[in-house]
């Protein structure tokens, strides 16, 4: 079983709005990896860059002329280093030399091709034997922002979280049922809703936020009485998005309302009360460490999670341990590049006592790799969303997951 490194190729491929990501293939003596990337639509500032100046293509040459000579010959399963040689040979500190992406492809494509090697499922070659636990599928099922179109809210997304599922296939058949519901109930309050959908498959109606919050609720609340467990509300106010600067306040543009940095904090503690939410992600803009830690420690049951403000980053998610802001960390691998500086920032928030919850992007392809990641590094929750291909490719894996663990495969623990 030898996961000696003979080849790596890239090549151009699409995601799912269409835009143009590298996709990286890595094939070693014994097996056979490929990755390729997402990308974001309300992207943080502190993220790795995506891409270099020459966009995919020079990324595709970068990984043929540069890279590739780097690893070849060595063991795919030499991540650490792997990384490392990432980080040498672009010598910045955000990847704007060969791209955040380009080290996504080529470090994701490098462990499946060592699991590959070796005959293991990625999720068990990362986690070893004891990594059974399945995560809870937070599911986007009504958005705006900038994920969307028009007049719709101006909150980004609406989740789900169903949290007294009793297995993954439950939890995840919860969540089409909430969709379903959702959109049931939406053409109830406006008869033109024309069942638009944003860049994740949820729905994008015409609907103010408070709105937005009610049809959530009620359609989860309906479905938990008929499945018999308990599905939750959740939200990513994605407030990156709505922070002006000059102004210091958030602009709600399409409900016309603005609220400065207090009025933004009554607003969610509100929210969370009124509609019992279970998550709130980047109820702040990416800077404000501050509110963060004021909304944590006054909210008790309910995970305020950091995106745009910790962008899987471990020294910033240090800062935010320090000032206890958040309790929950969004793990995106493309927003730091490489698996070894991903899992070093998981590591931090378990240490830590921030939950992990591994996350797609707005802009996916059909690869199924975060459903490993959230299994093999032990992340009680995934956001990978409820409708479309390259959504249901991540749900479905998980499915082939729990089926691979069978007798010990358990729902994760939620520390709230
Ligand atoms: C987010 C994500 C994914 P994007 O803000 O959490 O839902 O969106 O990929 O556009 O950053
Ligand atoms: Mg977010």
């Amino acid at each position: 079983m030898s996961t000696v490194i003979e080849d790596v190729r890239a090549r151009k491929i699409f995601n799912s709005r269409g835009e143009a990501t590298i996709e990286v293939e890595i094939t070693t003596i014994d097996g056979f990896g490929a990755a390729s990337a997402p990308s974001g639509a309300s992207k943080g500032k502190a993220e790795a860059i995506a891409y270099p100046p020459g966009g995919v293509e020079e990324a595709v040459r970068k990984v043929e002329e540069l890279i590739a000579p780097e690893l070849i010959g060595l063991n795919a399963d030499e991540q650490e280093d792997i990384d490392n040689i990432l980080h040498e040979l672009d010598g910045t500190k955000n990847f704007m030399k060969i791209g955040g992406n380009t080290a996504y492809a080529v470090s994701l494509a490098a462990a499946d091709a060592a699991a590959n090697s070796y005959g293991m499922p990625l999720f068990q070659y990362l986690g070893g034997y004891l990594a059974c636990n399945m995560p809870y599928p937070l599911g986007n099922v009504l958005g705006g922002g900038k994920h969307a179109l028009g007049k719709v809210p101006d909150m980004q997304e609406f989740l789900v979280l169903p949290i007294g599922a009793p297995n993954f296939i439950a939890a995840a058949e919860a969540n089409i049922r909430i969709h379903r519901r959702v959109k049931d109930l939406l053409i109830r309050v406006d008869p033109y809703f024309t069942g638009g959908r944003g860049d994740e498959g949820a729905w994008a109606p015409n609907i103010s936020n408070e709105g937005a919050l009610e049809v959530v609720s009620k359609a989860c609340e309906e479905v938990s009485n008929e499945i018999g467990f308990k599905c939750r509300v959740g939200l990513d106010v994605a407030s990156s998005s709505l922070w002006d600067l000059n102004r210091q306040r958030y602009v709600y543009a399409n409900e016309g309302v603005e609220r400065d940095s207090g009025e933004q904090l009554e607003y969610i503690l509100g929210l969370i009360k009124k509609y019992n939410l279970i998550y709130v992600e980047d109820p702040f803009h990416e800077d404000d460490f501050e509110s963060f830690s004021e909304l944590t420690s006054k909210v008790k049951g309910c995970l305020i999670c950091g995106d745009d403000l910790f962008v899987t980053n471990e020294e910033r998610l240090n800062a935010g341990v320090s000032e206890g802001a958040g309790n929950a960390i969004i793990i995106k691998m493309n927003q730091v590049g490489t698996l070894t500086d991903t899992w070093k920032t998981t590591r931090l928030a378990k240490e830590s006592g921030y939950v992990p919850v591994v996350s797609h992007r707005s802009g996916e392809t059909t690869s199924f790799h975060i459903a490993h990641l959230a299994v093999g590094f032990g992340c009680p929750i995934i956001k990978t969303g409820v409708a479309g291909g390259e959504r249901i490719a991540k749900i479905n894996e998980l499915v082939y997951i729990e089926e691979i663990l069978g007798d010990r495969a358990r729902m994760a623990r939620i520390k709230i």
